[in-house]
């Protein structure tokens, strides 16, 4: 817990809710449930906390359905659907809350946006090495997720948790989602504590569990069958193994954005795997989107996405883009795990 700045941290955002009239929230590409859970809870707190303020989220590309039920989430838009809606809203807006992304560049053409906006951006985030582009960061990276940090702002906030049941909805959503149900990411007591605050707000955390995870469509049920069978490459002495997928094969499984979502966890499930990465081709086929994830504490993806993917993230999950052909990110895959042994 960072505690000196994390309370000047939020006395500051105090000040500057108080004053502002028109706000808005945005999160990173490919909204994820820590994403989505964060903006719609931080959307649902301002709305009640401060009725008068106009609150906005944003994001730079649509979320996945399965996200599609939380509270807010038909009120959000997409800056690659509204981009005129997002540029008119912007020019009165004094108050860019930023959450679950440390670096303006993952919020793509949104983010350009952003930055002929003169209002403060605040920062609430739990990825290494923070953003020098914000005005205030409220920034722990042992946080399990944005969502679990913003419960705690809100808590600083107001005291004791003054929330509805479908802000704790939307908050467990990505606790839940971002700590693969409980199993990493959770360091302390306190995210249980957390945990069982919301389910005293009267969530039914099995309905959220069916609701983001019972929600495959056949075709990514397929994706996945067909990624597992055939495009999974083991390097065993490694303890490695990664997934790649051309955008035809993904075409061929009706491709929906999340399809692929925690795609890149299965090889860890198995026995003497670490390492894994999901290597996805781009829409318009110009890179690679590299995902990476490790099991332990002795390989920093973190280090290697910002080493070699031009990327980032966490200490055992990162991201991050191989600008060339499939064909060549696979090698280059397993030439620097190869010397990274
Ligand atoms: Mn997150």
């Amino acid at each position: 817990m960072l505690s000196h700045p994390w309370s000047a941290g939020v006395a500051r955002l105090k000040a500057l809710l108080g004053e502002a009239r028109r706000c808005l929230i945005v999160s990173h590409v490919n909204p994820d449930g820590d994403a989505v859970g964060s903006s719609l809870a931080a959307w649902g707190y301002l709305r009640a906390a401060f009725p008068a303020m106009e609150v906005l989220v944003a994001f730079p590309n649509r979320f996945p359905d399965f996200l599609s039920w939380i509270e807010g989430a038909d009120r959000a838009v997409s800056y690659l659907d509204s981009r005129e809606a997002v540029h008119t809203y912007l020019q009165g807006c004094d108050l860019l809350l930023c959450l679950d992304f440390n670096d303006l560049a993952r919020l793509e053409a949104l983010g350009e946006a952003l930055t002929a906006c003169a209002a403060p951006r605040v920062l609430i985030d739990h990825h290494l090495r923070r953003g020098e582009e914000f005005d205030l960061v409220l920034s722990d990276p042992s946080a399990s997720s944005t969502s679990e940090l913003l419960y705690r702002v809100i808590v600083a906030l107001e005291g004791k948790p003054l929330l509805s049941k479908g802000i704790a909805e939307a908050l467990y959503t990505g606790l839940m989602t971002d700590t693969g149900s409980f199993s990493f990411s959770v360091n302390t007591p306190d995210t249980f504590r957390m945990a069982a605050d919301l389910m005293e707000l009267g969530i039914d955390k099995n309905e959220v569990a069916a609701r983001v995870y019972d929600s495959y469509s056949e075709s990514r049920m397929r994706l996945l069958g067909y990624c597992l069978q055939s495009q999974m490459r083991l390097l065993p002495e490694r303890g490695a193994a990664y997934i790649s997928l051309s955008r035809e094969e993904m075409d061929s499984f009706n491709f929906q954005p999340g399809d692929t979502e925690g795609f890149v966890n299965y090889p860890l499930s198995i026995r003497g795997i670490t390492l894994s990465a999901l290597l996805t081709e781009a829409t318009d086929k110009t890179h690679i989107r590299v995902s990476l994830r490790s099991k332990g504490k002795d390989i920093s993806v973190n280090d290697m996405a910002r080493k070699h993917f031009n990327g980032g993230g966490h200490f055992n999950a990162a991201g991050g883009k191989y600008f060339d052909t499939m064909e060549n990110c696979k090698a280059y895959l397993e030439k620097i795990w190869n010397e990274s042994c």
